[in-house]
């Protein structure tokens, strides 16, 4: 096990030392999310002095025109990702069709992300994430995109939060960095992680029980609660997943009426969600099938998520499996 302390770019580099044939190309490409992650976050803390807030094509008090931060934030991972040359092709919740990569067009990876998950909370200060997923380039097309969430290469999140913190794995146990503003480098702080086998916190968003297409799923929350479970939604999904890896329990976006898929999107929320929570000891489950081997239909995606320590969500699939 790495030690605590380690920077990030030292323990991306002990990584590819593990592979005799690795051509460092996986680590300049997690280097430049975490460039990226880096300029991400300093917007982040200075969303509300800067003027970002607020609708796209305001004009700011430096007479610049204004982007809202989820745009910024993809600009800001476009451009990096770009510029490594790493990627082959990029797909971004904030863009319609992927980019395919001039400089990349020989890469061996393909990369898709949430530029800046739980946007809608910035305004009320409340922890935000970039989500990523790599898979290996498999063709010249959207096939490199519909690939099982079970190949994934490489799998992270960074939260905007009380702290900055990079959650990375890459098929090798979970990891967990904090931001050191103070040197500018991300310090191994959560070596291993591991998600507790038992939680006491469930989360979801009971203001849809109304609408949920299961009626088992209710008597699931209900069986928690007799069992003494506390609630915790933020209604930001890193946030509700970072709480969820360190502290046990469950977190799930179900199927409703409305959203008959739910509203989470395969890509780059669920997928690399669980490979991160079941490298950590975790499951996660659509309600029928595991996460992980769910076939992409298309880019954008949903799945119903229900993810978390392995008692809880064992216990959901006797209730709806
Ligand atoms: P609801 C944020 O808008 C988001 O995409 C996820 O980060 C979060 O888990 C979910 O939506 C919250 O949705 O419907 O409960 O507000």
């Amino acid at each position: 096990m790495a030690e605590k302390g380690m920077d990030l770019n030292r323990f991306i580099l002990e990584e590819e030392r593990k592979h005799p044939l690795a051509t460092g190309s996986l680590s300049l490409a997690l280097m430049a999310i975490e460039s990226a992650a880096k300029i991400i976050a300093s917007h982040v803390r200075m969303a509300g002095l800067a003027d970002i807030l607020g609708q796209a094509g305001k004009v700011n008090v430096q007479g610049e025109e204004v982007q809202k931060l989820d745009e910024l934030s993809n600009t800001i991972m476009i451009q990096h990702l770009l510029d490594s040359g790493q990627f082959y092709a990029l797909a971004s919740e904030e863009l319609t069709e992927p980019i395919y990569s001039h400089k990349g067009k020989d890469a061996k990876y393909v990369v898709a992300f949430d530029p800046l998950d739980g946007s809608s909370n910035i305004d009320v200060n409340v922890s935000i994430g970039t989500i990523f997923s790599i898979h290996k380039r498999i063709g010249d097309g959207e096939e490199n995109f519909l690939q099982k969430g079970s190949q994934q290469i490489a799998a992270g999140y960074i939260i905007y939060g009380s702290s900055v913190m990079f959650v990375l794995t890459t098929g090798n146990g979970v990891n967990g960095f904090t931001y050191d503003p103070a040197v500018g480098m991300f310090l191994l702080s959560h070596p291993d992680m591991k998600i507790p086998e038992k939680g006491k916190i469930y989360s979801i968003n009971e203001a849809n029980t109304h609408k949920w297409t299961d009626e088992n799923l209710i008597k699931y929350i209900d069986q928690l609660k007799s069992e003494g479970y506390t609630s915790r939604y933020i209604g930001s999904m890193v946030a509700d997943v970072h709480r969820t890896l360190i502290k046990g329990g469950m977190f799930g976006y179900p199927a409703d009426k409305k959203n008959t898929n739910g509203k989470l999107r395969l890509l780059y929320e669920a997928a690399p969600m669980s490979f991160i929570i079941e490298q950590a000891g975790g499951k996660a489950t659509t309600g029928k099938e595991n996460i992980l081997d769910v076939k992409p239909e298309s880019i954008h995606q949903r799945v119903p998520v229900f993810l978390g320590s392995k008692k809880e969500i064992q216990q959901l699939l006797e209730f709806i499996g």
